[in-house]
């Protein structure tokens, strides 16, 4: 068979043709378009943009019920939650958190002048490993950031008692977990707090846009003055604070989404179920066990393995060469990027997993804006290429 090069090989080769437009990891879920055009029409004829408008009450109100917390407090984005919440809590010193995620999950502790600490994690399930955790606690330490990567669930338990045992504060950056379970009970009520992401790429997106969930009522209220410069009414100030609100259109775009949470998950899954079959039998390809995890299979995260007779950055090269964008999230890890390879210039000795994984993970296409037949022509470059070379 004939070495595939472009995309009119492929279809020489009998695979499904290739694309003539870019096939994104992250492309946003649009749903909802007319109930959003309806509320974008209201903020207009209201005049009112942002600052506490009636539209963020009411998505706030609508995520607070979905996942069954207390409180939910929306922001412009979700690193500004992060660091709200840091703040909020007062977290100083230390603080332990995966070298496997989004750099702003390290980058909202550094910023505020508290160190990240980076733990390793299990490969099994990308998570922290409670064990490399309690392995980085120090004097210094005052709490620890679970991440739920890929939507599936950190290890809640465990932390949680790491956390109770030292006396650390315990949050979760929940960026990839809108919609997820652990156990059957909604990610959002774990640990102190809880960050979400509603970034366009996210699986449910306010354009962007974020949000701590939390069950503490002191923990949230200041969370509301820290997110509005601190003011409690017209021209009092009674709490240091930023700009981390959420404007009306946002909270529109969240509002119009929130019917069509089940149909993205479905398209997700339906995606998810196309992608096992099209890399089924790939010599050292795996698909990341995302259906059956409480998941919302916004990420179709694969595992290149030592075994494979093509290396992770071939195959990357070879998607992109026939214009899918598939992505090395979250290569090469937080402690291999900036100003934290400055500060840890040996972290990688205690974190050989974190290696391992970054250096053999790709990020696939998914979401409503992805066929079954993209999938089908998605894996059937990476077969051939592995296969045939
Ligand atoms: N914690 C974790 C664990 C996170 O993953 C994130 C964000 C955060 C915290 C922080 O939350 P936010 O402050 O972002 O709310 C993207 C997202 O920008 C970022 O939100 C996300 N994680 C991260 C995993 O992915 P990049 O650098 O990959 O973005 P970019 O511009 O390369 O876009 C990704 C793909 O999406 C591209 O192929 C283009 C496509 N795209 C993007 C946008 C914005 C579209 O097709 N349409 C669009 O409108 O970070």
């Amino acid at each position: 068979m004939k070495k595939i090069e472009t995309a009119g090989d492929l279809a020489i080769n009998g695979a499904p043709p290739a694309l003539a437009e870019p096939l994104h990891v992250g492309r946003p879920n649009i749903a909802g378009r007319e109930v959003f055009m309806r509320l974008a029409e209201e903020i207009f004829d209201r005049r009112w943009l942002t600052n506490d408008g009636p539209l963020v009450h009411a998505f706030e109100q609508q995520v607070a019920d979905y996942l069954g917390v207390g409180h939910c407090v929306a922001m412009c984005n979700g690193t500004i939650a992060l660091e709200i919440a840091i703040r909020a809590l007062e977290l100083e010193g230390e603080v332990i958190v995966p070298s496997y995620t989004f750099i702003a999950t390290a980058h909202a502790l550094y910023w505020q002048g508290i160190t990240p600490v980076f733990a390793d994690i299990d490969p099994a399930t990308h998570n922290l490993d409670p064990q490399a955790v309690r392995r980085m606690i120090t004097p210094r330490t005052t709490g620890i950031i679970g991440v739920h990567l890929w939507g599936r669930p950190a290890p809640v338990v465990a932390l949680g008692e790491i956390a109770g045992e030292h006396g650390l504060t315990l949050i979760f950056d929940a960026a990839h977990a809108f919609g997820c379970d652990h156990n059957g009970r909604k990610i959002g009520g774990f640990g102190h707090a809880e960050v979400l992401s509603f970034h366009a790429t996210k699986f449910f997106n306010t354009f962007e846009g974020g949000a701590v969930v939390t069950n503490d009522d002191a923990l949230a209220a200041k969370m509301r003055l820290m997110r509005n410069f601190g003011f409690s009414g017209l021209d009092n100030v009674i709490h240091p604070g930023t700009n981390g609100k959420m404007t009306e259109i946002c909270a529109a775009m969240g509002i119009a989404n929130f019917d069509h949470i089940e149909t993205v998950v479905d398209a997700n899954r339906r995606n998810y179920r196309a992608y096992q079959e099209a890399l089924v039998d790939i010599p050292g390809v795996s698909l990341l066990e995302q259906d059956g995890v409480g998941g919302n299979c916004q990420y179709v995260v694969v595992e290149v393995g030592p075994d494979c007779r093509a290396t992770r950055d071939e195959i990357v090269a070879t998607l992109h060469a026939e214009n899918v964008l598939a992505r090395r999230y979250f290569w090469p890890g937080c402690h291999r990027m900036q100003p934290y390879r400055d500060i840890f210039p040996h972290a990688g000795l205690v974190l050989p997993h974190t290696e391992a994984v970054a250096d053999r993970v790709i990020v696939l296409p998914t979401g409503t804006a992805v066929s079954v037949s993209d999938v089908a022509m998605v894996g059937a470059v990476v077969r051939q290429y592995v296969q045939i070379g």
